[in-house]
């Protein structure tokens, strides 16, 4: 629909209005059907858990006629699929999110007001699906959501993880990890398919034998097999177009229970080997970077990626038996991250060992089968396994992996390089020295037709610095794909004002097409919009003032400038660099309490892997600083600090959509993308932020003007870095000095001097890896430049407007059409009823 050109504020749609009476009647029946015949209660004893459940089962009504419709056309269609395979899908909740793709939101929750039921709060009884630990995991579910809208044949692979995300507590300040068991009364959206159960081998010895002809082939002995039982997620897409499915793999024993071990009294011991298989699906890592758990861990990839590839031949085979010259033409698998690397020997296993295909021939299928999308520069982040894991793990896919290896120094970096020994052992998959270790990335690289990194910065880091001279060999391999979130979650479900607003100026189809929002900007200037604008925000800082009330016990008033920041505690992501800013604002407060400033609310959401000291200690020292303002009435309320314990998708929803500011100042260069910048963005937030990662496609758009960028460019940071002294800079900078020995006393933290010293000491004795000192000062510039700004109300209104309204090229649908177009060669399909 074209955009209005009245300059009238468009007047408040009643959303009651627009509901139809008689699909109102008919949802209200069914859900009362579901309560009592599916759930086997009745309205007047029903639970909230019970409506919730009998909600679902309403909805799951809709669902599986149109997976059928799906998966039918594309079996019909037979073109390329694509297979992601990830060990992270963070998909949060479904309810509304499902509602909304199938435009049944309103008249649901029409349904449940008939019977006195608030949809939000039955709603509220879904746990989170936390089976991720952050961005990666997100925008793995951000990109199924967009898989499913656009029509495009796919199917998500991952871990049917027991416990997800740890449920993280804050007990006397400190983090406490608690089990996060989000399927304990299980979950409704799931179904168990045991018709497409998989048995996974594992460990033992590979035996040399030669074949009649003369040739030498290799046998695997495996010790033991892994049952892994697939459950199936449908993923809806918007109106309900295609529904897409995400199969997560449990592990069990291929032997239920030792009956012969049980009768005769071992009563524990009859169900070791049990556990020990079902421990393979047991929890999500919360760390990429420790040591411990490296067996299990590897365990988990292979166990899932094995069973993915099974799957995937058995459909394959469907219809092309056991003809593979059309595999890699059909079949398109994407490796998020470095996790699933070992699908590629594995893939090579079955083609070669079990399928009877050469070498050769099974390169060639596997090299056009993948492809690799990069997450993070960081070191620690780019998996290395022991050589002797593998051995005694998976010894037959060490012995591809030397082959692969052999053939690709041999081969192009021979041809390349003549001669060249330093050469080979830069690019070797095999990493010498005191324990031998797989490089991952550098197999997956080797591998894979495209390599991709997740916003223009990255992608040329990733080209440049981390890959520089596979660029030399493969230049073309080499590519970008920005990043993108879905627009149904993180606009349309998650803040109904701006929603109408935007079906007010751009017409109902902009979830399909976020470009359409720009018609926004032209609104921008216009005083009725701009007060429309921020009533919709302030409604929402009112309504997440709410929930900071009832999580952290204190209260905050809306007309502050809420300025967040929620992400994973990384020092990377700089969150003790706020801390330190608002340390300096509290003492300038202290010093001067009549100062004109604008009151300012600052709201963190942050788990630290459980193993991260540093991490840990900076969330304790933003609830002691937190704990000390908030309750300090010499500053007149006009700063708080709150931190909201256990940050999730759920809570997400809440907090973004009612941001003033949005936090991205990770160091340029470490931050690849970011992904809770683009929705910050589209709900209205202004980018205070580092040009790093996606920000820098940010401010492209929605201009730097209308942001407050600061701090060091990828440039000056790899620059500096070789000389860097953080003293200089805390010599120099009386303000900081005073902060940074703050950190030294009890102030914060009555009686237990020190307890924050581990911060200064990271930072001074430590080097300050992350070059926080370094930009200190600028940090505070960009902070102030906002507090002016924010006395403006119209010329933040019209920034934030001018945000919101220029997103477009960060749906997650452009991001899933780059690559369907520019790596996965796929064709979207019109789904047959
Ligand atoms: O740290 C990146 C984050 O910047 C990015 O937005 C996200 C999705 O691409 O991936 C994160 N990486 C990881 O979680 C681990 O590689």
């Amino acid at each position: 629909a074209a955009a209005k050109t009245t300059t009238s504020a468009p007047k408040a749609v009643k959303a009651t209005s627009t509901v139809d009476k008689a699909q109102v009647k008919a949802f209200k029946e069914q859900v009362e059907k579901h309560l009592r015949t599916t759930i086997g209660t009745s309205p007047e004893k029903a639970s909230k858990l019970a409506w919730w459940q009998a909600l679902v089962a309403t909805v799951n009504e809709d669902i599986f006629g149109r997976l059928t419709d799906t998966q039918q056309t594309h079996a019909k269609n037979d073109t390329r699929a694509v297979h992601y395979l990830s060990a992270e899908f963070l998909m949060g909740r479904l309810t509304i999110n499902n509602l909304t793709n199938l435009e049944k939101f309103d008249v649901a929750r029409e349904a449940l007001k008939e019977f006195g039921l608030d949809i939000n709060d039955i709603c509220e009884e879904e746990p989170d699906m936390a089976l991720g630990n952050g961005g990666l995991g997100r925008l793995a579910a951000c990109f199924m959501d967009s898989l499913a809208t656009c029509n495009y044949p796919c199917v998500g692979y991952g871990i049917h993880y027991e416990n997800g995300l740890f449920r993280q507590e804050i007990r006397a300040g400190k983090q406490v990890e608690r089990p996060d068991s989000w399927r304990e009364y299980g979950c409704p959206w799931e179904v168990c398919r045991p018709e497409s159960v998989q048995n996974i081998p594992l460990g033992g010895y590979v035996e040399k034998q030669t074949a009649p002809d003369g040739s030498q082939c290799s046998v695997w002995h495996p010790s033991s097999m892994i049952k892994g039982v697939p459950w199936d997620i449908p993923v809806v897409g918007y109106r309900g177009s295609s529904v897409a499915i995400l199969r997560l793999w449990e592990s069990r024993s291929t032997e239920q229970f030792n009956w012969d071990v049980f009768n005769a009294g071992g009563y524990v011991d009859a169900q070791t080997e049990k556990s020990l298989a079902e421990t393979i699906s047991k929890v999500l890592y919360p760390n990429d970077s420790t040591e411990a758990g490296k067996e299990l861990r590897l365990t988990q990839q292979y166990f899932f990626c094995a069973c993915s590839l099974r799957d995937i031949l058995r459909r394959y085979k469907r219809s092309h038996h056991n003809d593979f010259s059309e595999f890699a033409s059909k079949i398109a698998i994407q490796l998020n991250d470095t996790h699933p690397t070992i699908a590629i020997p594995e893939l090579m296993r079955l083609l070669i060992d079990e399928e009877g295909l050469s070498y050769e021939q099974a390169w060639d299928i596997t090299s056009k089968s993948f492809n690799y999308t990069n997450h993070t520069l960081l070191p620690e982040a780019l998996e290395k396994w022991p050589v002797y894991i593998f051995e005694k793990l998976l010894p037959r896919h060490l012995e591809l992996i030397y082959e692969i290896n052999f053939r690709f120094l041999n081969g192009p970096v021979e041809a390349k390089w003549p001669g060249n020994n330093e050469m080979k052992s830069k690019l070797s998959i095999i990493e010498e020295g005191e324990v031998r270790k797989v490089r991952m990335a550098n197999l997956c690289v080797i591998t894979s037709e495209h390599v991709n990194g997740v916003a223009k910065i990255h992608s040329k880091l990733v080209k440049e610095d981390l890959f520089p001279d596979y660029a030399q060999l493969w230049p073309n391999k080499f590519c970008n794909v920005t990043n993108g979130v879905t627009p149904r979650r993180w606009i349309l479900s998650c803040n109904r004002g701006l929603a109408e607003l935007y079906n007010d100026v751009a017409g109902k189809d902009w979830p399909l097409d976020l470009d359409k929002c720009e018609a926004l900007k032209k609104y921008a200037d216009k005083k009725e919009y701009q007060d429309r604008f921020m009533k919709i925000k302030h409604d929402n800082k009112v309504a997440l003032a709410k929930t900071i009330k009832e999580l952290c016990g204190v209260e905050v008033d809306p007309n502050a400038l809420f300025d967040v920041q929620v992400k994973r505690l990384h020092e990377y992501k700089r969150q003790h660099l706020n801390l330190l800013y608002i340390m300096s604002l509290y003492k300038s407060l202290l010093e001067d309490p009549d100062q004109d400033i604008v009151p300012q609310v600052f709201i963190f959401g942050a788990k630290a892997a459980p193993a991260y000291t540093l991490a840990k200690d900076i969330i304790f020292a933003i609830n002691a600083v937190g704990e000390k303002i908030n309750n300090d009435l010499r500053i007149k309320g006009k700063l708080k600090v709150v931190f909201i314990p256990n940050y999730r998708v759920s809570l997400a929803e809440k907090i973004i959509p009612a941001a003033d500011i949005s936090e991205q100042i990770s160091t340029a260069g470490y931050e690849a993308s970011g992904t809770s910048n683009m929705k910050f963005s589209m709900n209205g937030a202004l980018t205070l932020g580092t040009m790093d990662g996606a920000n820098i496609e940010i401010v492209e758009q929605a201009g730097i003007e209308n942001n407050f960028i600061f701090g060091l460019s990828v440039e000056e940071v790899q620059k500096l870095k070789p000389r860097y002294n953080p003293w200089d800079y805390y010599n120099a900078d009386h303000d900081l000095k005073a902060v940074v020995d703050w950190l030294d006393s009890d102030f914060f933290t009555p009686g237990q001097p020190g307890a924050l010293s581990s911060i200064k000491s990271s930072l001074l004795n430590n080097g300050d890896p992350f070059l926080v000192l370094a930009d200190f000062a600028s940090y505070k510039a960009a902070h102030q430049r906002a507090q002016k700004m924010f006395k403006d109300k119209a010329k933040w209104a019209k920034a934030a407007m001018i945000n919101s309204a220029t997103m477009g090229i960060f749906s997650s649908d452009r991001s899933i059409k780059d690559y369907a177009t520019n790596i996965w060669t796929l064709k979207s399909q019109l789904i047959k009823k």
